[in-house]
Parts: C-alpha cells; sequence; structure tokens
C-alpha cells in the first residue's frame, strides 16, 4: 500500500501558500468548517506579533474534493497573504528589482539567514527568509486538517498540549495523566486546553506562563518553550522495526523536528529515562481476562516499542527554541561591507509556542494517515475500512465493541 505525500510551497510575503496531499482515498466527507477552524487555531496564542492581526487565514480548496468528499485525486489547498498587497513590488514575480529596493544584508543570529544565503549564494537575505519563515506552517495546518479527518473517520484523536513556556513548567502535564484517565476526563482537559490561549490545561500556570511572554515583550526579547502531542486509539502496529526508515518513532521525530525553531523531539518519557533503572522505566504487560485485552498500567514508553505502535497513547514532546526575531537585535554583520551590523524589527512574534502546538498536532496527523493508508489502504474510504476490519477480524477482535466503544487503547488480543 502506497500511503500519502505531502508539499508545501510559498513565500511569507508573497501572493499565497499552497499545500498537496495525495494518496487520502475516495469517498471521505470533509468539512469546510473543521478546516477553517483548524487554521483559526494556529492564528490564536499570546505572544503572537502583529501580522497576526492582518492575516485571517482561510484554505481555498483548489482540487480533490467534490461536495464534499475527497475523489481520490490530490487535494490542494491555496491559503492567500492578506499582507502581500504591502509587499507587491518587492516581492513582484517578473520584471527587474525596483530601484529603491532596500536589501537585507545583516542575518538574524539563529535564523536561516546567513547559512541560506551563503548555500544559495543570495546577496540578498530576503530570498531566505521569505521561504525559511513559519508562514509555511499554515499550509502544513491545512493539510493536517485534512489527514485529522480521516484519523477521526477511524477513532482516532489528536490533540495537545503547552507543558512549559520559558522558566514556566507545568507540573502534572496531561500527557502523564492519560493511563488513568477516563473519556469524560479527557474531555475536559481538551475542553480547558482549547480555551486557554496559552494552550495549557492548569489556569495558574497558564498566568505564569503569560507573565513569561509579558516580561519578554518589556525586554524587546522572545521566549521559548515544550510542548506535547497525544494521540488516542492509535492501533498497533503502525511503523516497522524492520527498516531504520519505517520506525514510526523516527518518522515522527524527523516530522515534528522539521517545524521551525524546534529543537528536541521525545517519545513518551524521553529525556527523563536516562537517570533511571531499567526495572522503573518499562511498561509491565498484562493480560485482562474480563476484557481479553493486553494491559499496561503505565506508558513510558510513549505508545511506541521497536518503532511500532503498541495500541497505547502515542506522546511525542518537543522543545521549540526562542524566536530568534528579537525587537532588541544581537550582534551580526553586514554580509556586503563585511562590517558589524545589527537587524533592526518593528514587529516579531514574543512566542510561537502555542501556535507551534497546533502545528505538531498536524504533522503527527500526517505522519499516522500516511501509515494507516500503508497499513490498511485502499482506493476508497469503505476499501480501506473494510481492509482495516479483516486485519482486525484476523486477530479475533470484537470488532463491533471496539469500533463502537472506540477503545482500542489496551491492546489487541492475537
Ligand atoms: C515569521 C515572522 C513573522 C510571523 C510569521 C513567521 O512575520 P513577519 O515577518 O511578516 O512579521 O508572524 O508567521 C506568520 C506569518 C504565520 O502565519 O505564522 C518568521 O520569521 O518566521
Amino acid at each position: 500500500m502506497s500511503g500519502i505525500t505531502w508539499k508545501t510551497a510559498g513565500e511569507s510575503h508573497g501572493r499565497g501558500l499552497i499545500g498537496i496531499i495525495e494518496g487520502i482515498p475516495s469517498g471521505l466527507s470533509i468539512s469546510e468548517e473543521l478546516l477553517q477552524k483548524e487554521l483559526g487555531r494556529r492564528q490564536k496564542g499570546y505572544g503572537r506579533g502583529k501580522r497576526m492581526d492582518i492575516e485571517k487565514d482561510r484554505a481555498e480548496i483548489i482540487s480533490g474534493i467534490r461536495f464534499s468528499q475527497t475523489i481520490g485525486s490530490p487535494i490542494s489547498i491555496f491559503i492567500e497573504n492578506k499582507d502581500w498587497v504591502n509587499w507587491s513590488k518587492e516581492m513582484a514575480v517578473w520584471g527587474a528589482p525596483p530601484q529603491d529596493l532596500e536589501k537585507v544584508t545583516v542575518p538574524r543570529p539563529g535564523h536561516a539567514d546567513l547559512a541560506g544565503s551563503l548555500k544559495y549564494h543570495h546577496h540578498d537575505i530576503r530570498n531566505v527568509i521569505e521561504r525559511a519563515s513559519a508562514r509555511d506552517t499554515a499550509a502544513r495546518v491545512a493539510l493536517g486538517a485534512i489527514a485529522k479527518q480521516l484519523l477521526d473517520f477511524f477513532n482516532i484523536l489528536i490533540f495537545s498540549e503547552v507543558i512549559q513556556i520559558g522558566e514556566v513548567q507545568l507540573a502534572e502535564p496531561v500527557y502523564k495523566q492519560l493511563q488513568n484517565s477516563s473519556d469524560e476526563d479527557i474531555e475536559s482537559f481538551r475542553k480547558r486546553i482549547e480555551k486557554s490561549d496559552v494552550h495549557c490545561n492548569h489556569e495558574k500556570t497558564a498566568k505564569a506562563m503569560k507573565a513569561a511572554i509579558d516580561e519578554a515583550k518589556e525586554n524587546g526579547d522572545s521566549v521559548g518553550g515544550r510542548l506535547s502531542v497525544m494521540v488516542l486509539r492509535a492501533p498497533v502496529g503502525m511503523g516497522s522495526y524492520s527498516q531504520w526508515d519505517q520506525r514510526l518513532d523516527g518518522l515522527l521525530a524527523q516530522a515534528v523536528m522539521s517545524i521551525p525553531a524546534i529543537k528536541t523531539v521525545e517519545i513518551g518519557a524521553g529525556q527523563e529515562l536516562a537517570g533511571k533503572h531499567g526495572s522503573e522505566v518499562h511498561d509491565e504487560i498484562f493480560w485482562e481476562q474480563q476484557t481479553q485485552k493486553y494491559k499496561r498500567p503505565t506508558n513510558h514508553a510513549g505508545g511506541i516499542e521497536g518503532g511500532v505502535s503498541n495500541g497505547e497513547p502515542i506522546i511525542v514532546t518537543a522543545t521549540m527554541k526562542p524566536i530568534p526575531t528579537l525587537i532588541r537585535p544581537l550582534k551580526s554583520v553586514n554580509m556586503q561591507e563585511k562590517i558589524p551590523g545589527k537587524r533592526h524589527k518593528k514587529r516579531s512574534d514574543i512566542c510561537a509556542v502555542p501556535s507551534a502546538a497546533l502545528i505538531a498536532e498536524a504533522m503527527v496527523a500526517l505522519v499516522l494517515t500516511d501509515q494507516l493508508c500503508k497499513k490498511f489502504g485502499g482506493d476508497s474510504i469503505g476499501e480501506m475500512k473494510e481492509n482495516m476490519e479483516n486485519v482486525l477480524y484476523e486477530r479475533q477482535l470484537d470488532l463491533l465493541q471496539r469500533f463502537s466503544l472506540g477503545d482500542w487503547r489496551l491492546g489487541m488480543g492475537d
């Protein structure tokens, strides 16, 4: 089975962004409302700069969906950059550069500016800035919104939480509580997270996180943090130990690490495991007679063992560095004259960790959709469902029960 592929294109201050996703089976109902809602979620978040007042992202479907259903063709999406009207001269596609064009010649430390200019031999750093910009993540979120709707069809839920901003750490992140949480608990966690403008379930911590962002803003500085993505009811068997590039943890790490400013990606307990003994961290396996399912009271592995999903919640955490565009800029060099220079910016995001959490949801959704299509793939959604049911039957699952309760969390009996 072939899985899905996806690509994005577009410059930050160009005409707009484009996303293409290929391999989504036909017959999947797509809600326009959910698609637009995902874009709105990414734009919210305490700490974003003035650009977000200009943009009101809307995804326009150009192909692949007819009468609200996928038709099996590539789905292409266009998102207009509202700011483009203010940049149409600097970002013109045709003609010669205008006489009064102000080239960007001082690279920002921490951005792609220096390495990108040297690599592509650009004399105007704008050529780098425009594509390296995190503006691209709007297209990723739009593609992720299609993937999420496929996952939702199979009852797989993805959500996220910000677990640290600056020095403010959440004492009890939701991802550490999943093993002992009921569906109702999870619903109330999600509601609180969605309501919070820093995307954190604990009100007092959220307030302290906002204070950390305010403080950075006052100092003309920026602040980073950590986020978690949680996946519930993901079936067993996604990814494989059989080859290095098929391991699910590796695929998720690459996808989440590709989000601008992400510097670490961890699965499950991650770096906390370093100081512990094996006997403390590996999740013991029990067989529950009553439900005829495997049971794992702990989930330090974050739902992946040997590169394969094991039926427990999949947990990915990531660190985002502080944004490198600073109102009070750092020392740098003018690349033309090779003399000291600073890059002054009038507007910048102070913190984008809440947005990064939603972008990470999208990237995780795309990887899991690819894996799901590889394992159970079909040309139509009906065929895919049948394939999944056949695989599950082979493993003597009580299918009806699994589908109606949507509870695959405790693993599959085979
Ligand atoms: C970004 C810089 C800012 C952000 C932008 C990413 O834009 P500008 O330089 O126009 O002020 O707002 O993010 C978005 C536009 C977005 O939609 O997230 C950067 O340098 O990466």
